[in-house]
Parts: structure tokens; sequence; C-alpha cells
């Protein structure tokens, strides 16, 4: 049986900070239409691809902060793209904020099969920045502070004849994220981000921004043999400018389609999950060459700083 088909990358443009979520799911809906008329049986979506990305922003809590999250997917704002899936038989990866009936929030993505059903979720474990108001920034990055850490590890799913896994934004960059999902067969990893190019903490760094994403995707494709589909809400958003760049990168780790706008921008390639096995048969055969008794560092526990202190 034929494992190819053709997948399309779904930058986002800007999202403004009143956009509502009816606009934002007419813009994806339109995308996804476009990806359709591609021959596209997967189309991929950013992180938090409904709002603005709200991080940005300090707030203490409450109504203000709860504007941003999903408690229900689908919800009434979100069902237009579901009902769109399944009238145009596409499966798609979106991104939001989660707030479950617990009151616990995740940076969370979905699969969801060309049917309309959820396959598959993961809640982002690598969380970026800070916990605490920092003015000397010129925009927060306060995920630490609005987010838990995920707690699904990175499954893998049976989904389109191979096995798609996830990972959202800052975990592209760990070498972790990629391995764990590789040893569970990931065939295709989906991911968006929104990544500032000013890094308020390093800005001599600020020029590397489209490099480290690319070298991120490329070597994590590569290193487990996986198909890579990095998808970007890129621009200036509310004064603050995102990268775009969205990618489609091959298990050999070469891109094979790239993003040359900040804007809405439908890319596509056409996988075959076979060409997993060039990569995973032979320098990255794991069963064969992997030596994990000798990896005993990067999984034991992290010192406590606060003991240390
Ligand atoms: N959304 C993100 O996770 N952004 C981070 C930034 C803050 C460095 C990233 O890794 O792209």
């Amino acid at each position: 049986m034929s494992r190819k088909f053709t997948v399309a990358a779904a930058q986002l443009g800007p999202i403004a900070r009143d956009e509502p979520r009816s606009s934002a799911v007419a813009r994806l809906c339109a995308m996804m239409r476009a990806a359709k008329a591609r021959g596209a049986s997967l189309v991929v979506f950013p992180e938090l691809a409904l709002t603005t990305f709200f991080p940005r922003w300090y707030i203490e809590s409450g109504a203000e902060l709860d504007q941003w999250f999903e408690t229900e997917m689908p919800s009434a704002a979100t069902a237009p793209l579901f009902a769109l899936a399944r009238e145009l038989q596409i499966a798609f990866h979106l991104g939001y904020a989660e707030l479950t009936p617990e009151g616990r929030r995740f940076n969370t993505a979905i699969l969801v099969s060309p049917g309309g059903e959820i396959l598959g979720k993961y809640r982002k474990i690598h969380l970026p920045g800070h916990r605490e108001n920092e003015p000397w920034r010129p925009f927060q990055h306060l995920e630490k502070r609005y987010f838990e850490k995920g707690d699904l590890g990175w499954p893998t799913f049976d989904m389109l004849g191979g096995k798609l896994g996830m990972c959202i934004c800052n975990d592209r960059r760990w070498p972790e994220t990629w391995r764990v999902l590789g040893l569970g067969g990931a065939e295709l990893v989906c991911l968006g981000y929104n990544t500032p190019i000013h890094f308020a903490p390093a800005p001599e760094h600020d020029h590397l921004q489209y490099f480290h994403n690319e070298l991120s995707a490329q070597a994590g494709c590569y290193q487990n043999g996986t198909w890579g589909v990095a998808v970007a809400k890129a621009g200036l958003e509310e004064g603050s400018v995102l990268i775009g760049g969205s990618l489609i990168v091959a298990p050999t780790g070469e891109i094979v389609a790239r993003a040359t706008t900040s804007g809405d921008e439908v890319i596509t390639a056409e996988v075959d999950l076979d060409r997993c096995a060039e990569i995973r048969a032979n320098v990255f055969n794991f069963e064969e060459h992997r030596e994990p008794q000798d990896y005993l560092p990067i999984t034991a526990p992290k010192p406590d700083r606060r003991a240390a202190e």
C-alpha cells in the first residue's frame, strides 16, 4: 500500500488582540480549502492558532486571562473548521490554549481525522519564558505563568497509514523531544510555533532566529528519520515581530518546501512515509546502533535549584 500523500503547512499571519475567533477560524478555513485544492490530505496549523500570542502580556488571572483559552474542542467557534474538514475529507493539526474542566491550563495541539474526530492530543512540555512581570522586556513571554507543563509525554498516533507525532514551538529546539518521538516510531511530526525575532535575554542572537528554526527542525528530522512540518504564526503582531519560514522537512533533513512571506500562506509537499526507512534502517537504526546505557545523565533528575541556594 502506498504511503504517499500531500501535506500542507498553513502559516498564519498576525492575529490582532481584538480579532474574534470567528475571524481566525475563517482564515484557517480558507487555508484548509487552499490546501485541499492542492491535493493535501493533511493541513498543519500553528501553535495557539485561534488568538493572538497572549503570553506577551502580563495578566493577573480571571476573565481577562480566561478569554484566551478554549474550554471545549470543538466549540461553537471552532465547529466550522471541523465541519469543513469533514466536507473536504482532510485531516488537520491545530494548536490552542486549553482550559480543562478541573481548571488546568495547557498549551495544546490536536490531530483531527478527515472525519472530524480528534485522534491525538499533545500538551507542550518545554515551556519557555518566565512567571512574573519583567518590565525591562519590550514584551513579556509568560508561558511559564499561564501553562502547566504538559502531562501526556510525546505520544504517536496511527493516522494516514503511518505514525504521526506532535511537539510545540520551544520543544523543537530540544533533541530529547525528537528522540522520544523517534522511539515512538514517528514518521511525521507536526509542530507549530510563535517565535519572536527579538529574544530579550540574548538579543545578539536575534539575527539567528530563522537559522535556529531550520537547524532544529532539520536535525530533529534527520536524526530520527522522520518528516517534519513546522508552521509559524508570523509577522508583526501587536508590536512583536514573529518569524515566518514555515518548513516541510524530509527524513534526510532536507527542506522540501519553505514559506516566503510573513502572512497567511499555504505550502505543500509530497510526503512518502516509506522514505523514513532510508535513515532508520541505516545510520539511525536504533536497534542496531543506539547505546542507551551511556545516556543516563539525560534522564537523571535535574538538581533542585532552590535546595542549592
Ligand atoms: N512559543 C515559543 O515557545 N517560543 C519560543 C521563544 C520564546 C524562544 C521558541 O522557542 O521559539
